[in-house]
């Protein structure tokens, strides 16, 4: 066998996810174990998570009763098969997860990631408006700069240029509304910012040109993360309800990354006070530990599709590994952190000091907008002429060796700690930053 092949830092096999592959290889950055706030890498340096992992680890690292759920699991029952099957842990997960909830959401279908969650909201609104002889609507509507995942359905609803470029038409019958940031109007809010409701009326105008009857559903992440920390502006997620409810058109939330305290509340629909029909979520209700993902629906749409003969399956749509026991015992043992810590209200608490502190770098070099909502902060830089993306990244791999692990998208810094964050971890990654972007050109 060549030496290669036995060498464990053999970089070359393992094409990476959404990285610079050549770029990382050349100098790589590796993780080796974590803990609480921090991770430790190969080179055994500690450093401060100021992401949560990707926005997932909202209890912080290596909970021991997260740790020691996963370990029991896998002695006791490995798997249990997904489909006319079922396991004690998947039902005492639903509802648990249903009592989190406000209103009449009180229905769990299991994934294993967000961009499941997302292809399983899109499928159920679909065959949600079909079983109730509605089969018209097959239209789906998302918006500009959204982000749903990787699957074809999120690609499709959400708006990224790049993947419109790389990979083709997508799903047919998609349209978008606009998408909210407008540092023109509102940079540097704290919070919700005051302009902007009125871009929810774009949903009358492709209304308008479509035709509510061929409308199915709407998705947006009522904060959007991934594509730069966009907040909702006052009134707009109301507005949106409004006039998908004037016309029968399912709402749809990602709370992919809202979910689970990101705000301060457990979800985004308590956070705003905006009930949607159905919720994607992902990440944060197994703390990152185990894949998982969690698609919440309202009783009216269940009990839709529980009408035909007893024997039918109701939903033609699961996976191998939907409601994993290992993600299961992860999930119900992170409930019960989240809970016994109190980590919602912790970050709730702890947002307008998090708050003061990153909208301190208004000022400092290349910084043109700061917003922030609970324990998530997006930094906007000035992009480098001709070079957009390249000051971010500068930035990222700075912070990265004073020791500090932050996100970046374009060229904005997105901040997103685990809910177990201090007041003083909080001033090293904002004061790690604040030195940085001192430093870079
Ligand atoms: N919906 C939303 C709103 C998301 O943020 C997904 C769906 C897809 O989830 P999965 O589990 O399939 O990746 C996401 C994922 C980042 C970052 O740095 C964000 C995500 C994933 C990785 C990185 O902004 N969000």
């Amino acid at each position: 066998m060549p030496d290669s092949l036995n060498t464990p830092n053999d970089l070359a096999p393992f094409w990476m996810p959404f990285t610079a592959n050549r770029q990382f290889k050349s100098n790589p950055r590796l993780l080796v174990k974590a803990e609480g706030m921090y991770y430790t890498t190969s080179d055994n340096r500690q450093v401060i998570d100021g992401t949560a992992g990707l926005w997932c680890v909202n209890a912080g690292h290596a909970q021991p009763k997260i740790v020691e759920a996963i370990q029991q699991q896998a002695l006791e029952l490995d798997y249990a098969p997904a489909f006319q099957m079922g396991h004690p842990k998947a039902f005492e997960l639903a509802a648990r997860l249903v009592s989190m909830i406000p209103g009449d959401l009180d229905h769990v279908f299991f994934t294993n990631s967000g961009s499941e969650s997302v292809d399983t909201a899109l499928k159920i609104a679909l065959a949600y408006h079909r079983a109730k002889g509605d089969a018209s609507r097959t239209r789906l509507i998302g918006r500009e700069r959204g982000y749903h995942g990787v699957g074809f359905g999120g690609i499709s609803v959400g708006g990224i240029v790049n993947n419109r470029r790389f990979f083709g038409s997508l799903l047919a019958g998609v349209d978008h509304l606009r998408h909210t940031h407008d540092p023109a109007r509102n940079a540097f809010s704290r919070g919700q910012p005051e302009h902007g409701a009125e871009l929810a009326d774009d949903l009358e105008r492709l209304v308008a040109l479509h035709g509510a009857e061929t409308i199915a559903a709407v998705i947006v992440e009522p904060m959007a993360g991934s594509t730069g920390v966009l907040m909702p502006p006052k009134g707009y997620l109301e507005r949106l309800r409004a006039i998908c409810d004037k016309y029968g058109i399912l709402l749809i939330f990602d709370e992919v990354i809202t979910g689970f305290g990101r705000l301060g509340s457990p979800f985004a629909v308590d956070h705003f006070g905006v009930m949607p029909d159905i919720v994607t979520t992902a990440k944060g209700v197994s703390n990152g530990a185990v894949p998982m993902g969690a698609v919440f629906v309202r009783k009216g749409i269940y009990d839709t599709f529980m009408n035909g003969p007893e024997n039918a399956i109701e939903l033609f749509h699961g996976y191998t590994y939907s409601a994993h026991p290992l993600a299961c015992a992860a999930a119900l043992a992170t409930l019960d952190v989240y809970r016994e810590q109190d980590l919602f209200k912790r970050c709730a608490d702890l947002a307008p000091y998090f708050e003061d502190a990153v909208h301190s770098l208004k000022g400092l070099p290349h910084v043109i907008d700061v917003r922030n909502m609970g324990l998530v902060a997006g930094i906007e830089l000035e992009p480098r002429p001709g070079a957009p993306t390249a000051r971010a990244f500068e930035a990222f791999l700075k912070c990265y060796d004073k020791g500090v692990l932050i996100r970046t998208t374009g060229d904005i810094i997105a901040l997103s700690p685990p809910l177990i964050v201090d007041k003083a971890q909080i001033d090293t990654i904002v004061g790690t930053i604040a030195d940085v972007l001192k430093e870079i050109a």
